[in-house]
């Protein structure tokens, strides 16, 4: 370990929105009180590298790491740091969880109050940045991770001692994606043995539903795709029926899902990101108990629209799942044994595997659909 020195290592740098990264070296500085200096093992990419990659307002924000799903070895802690030391694995998560807020310390809570999720171009704590460039410029970080890089700093509240025995091509799901859409199904909405669920967009989000669907016991997973090429897909991850939004002439999808389940499902899971879609999802909940559970991310300021009857009269609720709920300390070591005893199933949703220097090739299978995981190597 170099201890409290900076290092100097190799970053994949974003200077400008939408453009390639380039991979170029970096210095990053050493980790602040409760802040530790990570070496990255492995990191995969999200939908929401690329939808804030390509995104040109608010501006100011580049050049920038992205990011955020990933598994590394702690290679230096700074002051104050008793939870984690060097040489242990861990996962960073955009969510905090200090352990000490009324959040953190309820079981019904993952929204940290101390140190709440945003999309700051800085470290939680302190605001600023850990990384320059050789001429002494600062590149900002991602959603509190930054994991294109072979070292990046990330606070202690953001980072999970895991078991180093399962392979960091897997735990690195855990990150992100597929936590956010098992801990929807088990954490947020808790669907019960027997349910009928139904997933809107059968993208990673919509298929890690799916499979926390699968391992709740639910009965019927019927899946909304424009995509029929995605059941196919589907089918892998428990989803047992699949219907064409596109296909479906006069009929809504919720009509369509209403007839199919006889008054509605009892959970609906929107992954895409449309107020529209959330409406649908909504509609054709079922009365008395049907739960909508929103976790795509549609524009800032975007509305919902649904009538207070069906609330009042009808009985349904709709929550959101940031990260699905889920407590990164106390869930994701949970969700890695649920990996090791062979519950969880992590090895189908990686596609595809890269080195660092074709980081860019991640981001184009994204783009074209063709990936659902893109593991990158360090
Ligand atoms: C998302 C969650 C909602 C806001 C943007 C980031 N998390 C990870 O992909
Ligand atoms: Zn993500």
């Amino acid at each position: 370990a170099t201890g409290l020195q900076p290092i100097r290592c190799r970053a994949a740098v974003c200077r400008k929105p939408g453009e390639p990264l380039v991979i170029e070296e970096i210095i990053v500085a050493p980790p602040m009180p409760r802040e530790v200096r990570i070496r990255i093992i492995c990191t995969s990419l999200c939908h929401s590298d690329l939808t804030f990659w390509k995104l040109k307002d608010p501006p100011g924000i580049f050049p920038r790491i992205f990011g955020h799903e990933a598994i590394g070895v702690v290679e230096s802690v700074g002051k104050d740091v008793h939870e984690v030391k060097e040489g242990d694995t861990v996962i960073p998560t955009f969510m905090a969880d200090c352990g000490e807020c009324k959040d953190c310390l309820s079981n019904k809570s993952n929204l940290c109050t101390n140190f709440p999720f945003s999309v700051s171009p800085g470290t939680p704590r302190y605001g600023t940045s850990r990384f320059t460039d050789l001429n002494g410029e600062v590149i900002h970080h991602f959603l509190f991770v930054s994991s294109f890089t072979e070292y990046t700093v990330v606070d202690v509240v953001n980072v999970t001692k895991v078991d180093p025995a399962i392979p960091p091509n897997r735990a690195c799901l855990l990150s992100c994606g597929v936590t956010t859409g098992v801990g929807a199904t088990w954490r947020t909405a808790n669907v019960e043995k027997g349910s009928t669920v139904a997933i809107f967009g059968l993208g990673s989000i919509g298929l890690a539903v799916a499979e926390g669907a699968r391992i709740c016991g639910a009965s019927r997973i019927i899946g909304i795709d424009i995509n029929p090429e995605r059941f196919e897909t589907a089918k892998k991850f428990g989803v047992t029926e699949f219907v064409n939004s596109r296909t479906l002439g006069d009929k809504s999808v919720s009509q369509a899902i209403i007839e199919m389940t006889d008054g509605g499902a009892d959970y609906c899971f929107e992954c895409v990101g449309r107020a529209s879609l959330v409406e649908e999802a909504f509609t054709c909940s079922r009365q008395g108990w049907g739960k909508t559970i929103v976790l795509g991310v549609d524009q800032p300021g975007a509305l919902l629209n649904f009538s207070s009857f069906d609330v009042l009269h009808r009985g349904k609720t709709v929550t959101g799942s940031l990260f699905g709920g889920a407590k990164p300390k106390s869930d994701v070591p949970t969700l890695v044994n649920w990996y090791t005893d062979k519950k969880l199933e992590l090895d189908k949703f990686v596609t595809h595997e890269v080195g660092f220097e074709d980081i860019n090739e991640a981001f184009n299978l994204l783009i074209e659909g063709k990936s659902l995981r893109c593991v990158i190597w360090m």
